[in-house]
C-alpha cells in the first residue's frame, strides 16, 4: 500500500459541499427509475423536469483495504408520491464491512435490511452518529423541509453492490402520513436475496 501524505478536507456543515472534492456524484430521479413505489408520481416528476434527489461529495482516498473512504451526502427535500426522497441504497460488495454516519443538518432516516430482509429504521438529526453494522444494506431518506446532510466513512475495500437492491428493493417504504414519517410494508418487496 502506498504511503499517503496526511491531509484535511473542509466541508460545509449546512450544505455538505466539500470544496476540495473532485468527485461529485449527482443522482436525479431518472438515475433511479423504478425505485419508488408510486410509478405515476415518478412519471409526473420526470416529465416536470427530473428533480435532483441527492448529491455525494466523495474523498480522493484510494479504494483499497486499509484505507478509510468518506463522503458527504446531501438529500434534497421532496417526495415521489408519499415516499420521501432517498438514496439508491446498497449492500457492501464485501458484506462484512460496516460504515458510520454522522448527521450534520436536516432530518432524515437510515433504513437498513439484512440479507434475509429483516428491516430496521434509525432516525437521524444533526449530531446523530448512526452505525451500519457489517451485513446490513443501507439507504437514507430526507423526512424534513430542508436538505438532509450527513457524513459517512467506511473501509476502503467495501465496494458498492447496487444490483441486489435494484432487484429486491427494501422491505419497508418511508412515507408521509398526516405530515409525519411512517414506515409501511413495501408491496413489491421480493424478499430474500440469492
Ligand atoms: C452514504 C455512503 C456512500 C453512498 C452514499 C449514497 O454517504 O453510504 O457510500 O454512496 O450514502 O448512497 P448510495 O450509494 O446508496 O446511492
Ligand atoms: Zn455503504
Amino acid at each position: 500500500m502506498a504511503l499517503l501524505e496526511p491531509f484535511a478536507a473542509e466541508f460545509n456543515l449546512e450544505t455538505g459541499v466539500m470544496e476540495a472534492s473532485k468527485n461529485l456524484i449527482q443522482r436525479r430521479l431518472s438515475s433511479m427509475r423504478g425505485m419508488y413505489a408510486d410509478e405515476a408520481a415518478e412519471a409526473a416528476l420526470l416529465a416536470a423536469g427530473d428533480p435532483m434527489i441527492y448529491e455525494v461529495y466523495t474523498s480522493e482516498v484510494p479504494e483499497e483495504a486499509g484505507q478509510v473512504l468518506y463522503c458527504t451526502t446531501t438529500i434534497y427535500p421532496g417526495r415521489v408520491g408519499d415516499e420521501y426522497f432517498m438514496t439508491k441504497g446498497h449492500f457492501h460488495s464485501l458484506r462484512d464491512r460496516g460504515e458510520i454516519y454522522l448527521g450534520l443538518s436536516g432530518e432524515g432516516y437510515l433504513l437498513l435490511q439484512t440479507e434475509e430482509g429483516e428491516p430496521r429504521a434509525v432516525p437521524m438529526h444533526p449530531g446523530t452518529a448512526a452505525y451500519v453494522p457489517p451485513y446490513w444494506a443501507h439507504r437514507t431518506a430526507n423526512v424534513g423541509d430542508e436538505p438532509f446532510v450527513f457524513f459517512a466513512a467506511w473501509p476502503g475495500d467495501s465496494g458498492h453492490d447496487y444490483g441486489t437492491i435494484e432487484k429486491i428493493g427494501f422491505p419497508q417504504l418511508l412515507v408521509s402520513r398526516d405530515g409525519q414519517p411512517a414506515l409501511v410494508g413495501n408491496p413489491r418487496f421480493s424478499g430474500v436475496t440469492g
